[in-house]
């Protein structure tokens, strides 16, 4: 027995009577174990090994064609009060949702083995971080977990006799989309997710647990569980200063998080370094400044367009001890391959789905004849990230000088600003709006709002997670990080995107940091501050002065209609919105009707 908490053998117990696993297996988090679990699940076909001269340690998985990405209209919050959960999220009573899951997943591991994973959110036993354990049937769920987070026993010991700690059920079930469900009890640390075997359905230590649970959690105790990344930037002088940015899914933030600086910025000394590509938990520290953790420990990222040109940092990550799901197989050498990795695209492949794939096939203009899933992706040990940061096992976390937001905009928003403080900064966040991607099922392309990238994983009533983040200002008072906009998304009127993007950021950041200093220029418009033209460095980029204004400028009948889309979108959280958002709409709409 590997621990005598009663809290989690009384659930075990509980779980294996439902369950009727054939066997029950601890995982340790030793390489012996996890080497043998590799070999179990290449002999069931759940993993193919690839070409271990190349990719070491590295397997491709593929999932059911129906089990490609999250779902949201398949995820509830279940909470006791329906208004706690909020009109952002599908709620179902907690006694009706786990009866009908309990029915679900009785005997569905009979035959099978029933896997036990203890992890740590965070370094373990870091007063930041948090525990859960995950009971699964699926051998690609412990191999993920094992990249993920921090899966040891030590992590029971931490634990004691605890009851802190959150409970997650994956059953693999026969995957069935319609019987499908991702429910979260925020009130009792539980996780349930049935007849999934992807990614984000079913690494419950990801969305469900650091964001769904967490978000909830940090509202009760006092600090932040954000969709956002963690990024330093040091100047030539040496200095280093840490920025978190909320993009929704597939928006740019593992690309952000790795980016790698300009020859021009790289020759003066300057460097990037990750400390986190998807999730922040932020506490107030005892100086008073928002500190961030990184609570994962590798990287589960979008595969397509990752390249050595894009993102080299992404893609050295996988070279070693890698999980690849939804990719492309090249049988000539045993390696993966995607849409972007390369120039040249290999003449044939194995596309995603298992099938023989040829060049010829492929049209750029149809997604349904890429090699890989639009959402494939790979899962990458943090360790292997060139420029993975010192402060990464930092059980305080980095000190936040900006907070960002973006999203994918063809139009509106300009390529930054700056709030004017920080209530303003989260009525910015709260109303931000991005085109859907192949990160959730559903229709792509589509500009929806998306409050702090978090509309899918917020655990509560969205107006109360506003209202808690003003709360979190109040506290910091004049500690508190600024906050940004960003949008690397603006597209001409040919319907190319105006700015380069991916390295070139860096440029954005500066002027970030400069804000943050008191150094960087800006112009006070209707929305925030904007730079000037000449305010951002261009120099050795195609980008002419022309194409900086046009990325810097607002126009008044668009954000007439922002203000319009943004009455309708505050109009749900009725009594719920703070008050002093209300306040912000109606003082932008006043600046935006006094426009030129
Ligand atoms: P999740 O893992 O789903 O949370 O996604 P993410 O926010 O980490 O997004 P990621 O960095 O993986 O980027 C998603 C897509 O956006 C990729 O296809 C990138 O090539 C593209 N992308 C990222 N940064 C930029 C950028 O600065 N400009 C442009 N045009 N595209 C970008
Ligand atoms: C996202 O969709 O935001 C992801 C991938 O980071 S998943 O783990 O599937 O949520
Ligand atoms: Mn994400």
């Amino acid at each position: 027995m590997y621990t005598e908490n009663k809290t989690v053998l009384e659930w075990i117990d509980e779980m294996k009577k439902l369950l009727d696993p054939d066997d029950v297996i601890w995982i340790d988090g030793s390489d012996e174990q996890r080497d043998s679990l590799r070999k179990q699940g290449c002999a069931t076909g759940e993993m193919i090994e690839l070409n271990q001269e190349r990719l070491p340690g590295g397997y491709l998985h593929r999932t059911a064609v129906n089990d490609v990405a999250r779902v949201e209209d398949r995820t509830f919050i279940c909470t006791r009060n329906k208004d706690d959960a909020g009109p952002t999220n599908n709620w179902c009573d907690p006694e009706e949702m786990y009866a009908r899951l309990y029915s679900i997943a009785k005997g569905s591991y009979k035959g099978r083995t029933l896997y036990i994973i203890p992890y740590s959110m965070g370094p373990v036993g870091s007063p930041a971080s948090k525990i859960g354990i995950e009971i699964t049937d699926s051998i690609y769920v412990v191999l993920n977990m094992l990249i993920m987070t921090r899966v040891s026993l030590k992590v029971l010991e931490v634990l004691g006799d605890s009851d802190d700690w959150v409970r997650g059920l994956h059953a693999k079930v026969n995957v069935d989309p319609q019987n499908r469900y991702i429910c979260q009890f925020p009130e009792d640390n539980t996780i349930i997710s049935v007849n999934s075997a992807y990614g984000g359905n079913v690494l419950l230590g990801k969305k469900c647990f650091s964001l769904r649970i967490a978000s909830w959690q940090a509202k009760q105790e006092g600090w932040m569980a954000e969709h956002m990344l963690i990024v330093g930037v040091q100047n030539p002088e040496g200095e280093i200063r840490y920025i978190c940015g909320a993009f929704p899914s597939a928006c740019g933030k593992t690309n952000l998080a790795m980016l790698i600086p300009p020859e021009i910025y790289l020759q003066k000394g300057w460097k990037v370094w990750t400390v986190g590509d998807d999730i922040a938990w932020m506490h107030i520290g005892k100086d008073g400044r928002l500190y961030a953790i990184n609570p994962e420990n590798g990287f589960f990222g979008v595969a397509p367009g990752t390249n050595e040109k894009s993102n080299p940092n992404a893609l050295a990550s996988t070279r070693q001890g890698s999980i690849f799901t939804n990719v492309a197989y090249d049988p000539a050498d045993g390696t993966v391959w995607w849409e972007d990795l390369t120039k040249e695209v290999p003449e044939e492949l194995i596309d995603w789905t298992g099938k023989p794939w040829h060049r010829e096939q492929y049209d750029k203009n149809d997604k349904s004849t890429c090699a890989a899933n639009p959402n494939s992706r790979f899962t990458a040990p943090a360790v292997n990230c060139p420029c993975l940061s010192s402060e990464f096992e930092n059980p305080e976390g980095v000190p936040i000088s900006a907070i960002i937001f973006g999203g994918r905009r063809a139009k509106r928003a300009p390529l930054v600003y700056q709030s004017f403080d920080w209530t303003n900064g989260v009525f910015v966040g709260s109303t931000m709006a991005s085109e859907t991607t192949a990160a959730a099922a559903g229709a792509v392309g589509v500009t929806r709002r998306d409050p702090m990238a978090m509309l899918p994983f917020c655990g509560y009533n969205m107006g109360d997670y506003f209202a808690h983040w003003l709360e979190m200002g109040r506290k910091l008072g004049d500690k508190a990080p600024k906050i940004f906009n960003v949008n690397w998304f603006r597209r001409g009127e040919d319907g190319s995107y105006l700015w380069p993007g991916f390295g070139e950021n860096l440029r954005v950041l500066n002027w970030i940091i400069g804000r943050c200093e008191g150094t960087a220029q800006a112009v006070e418009t209707a929305i925030g501050y904007i730079p000037s033209a000449n305010d951002i460095d261009i120099e050795g980029i195609d980008v002419t002065k022309d194409t900086m204004k046009e990325l810097l400028s607002i126009d008044k009948d668009e954000w007439t209609s922002e203000v319009a889309e943004i009455k309708e979108h505050y109009q749900k959280f009725g009594d719920r919105l703070p008050a002093e958002l209300k306040q912000e709409l109606f003082d932008l709409e006043k600046r935006v009707s006094n426009m030129e």
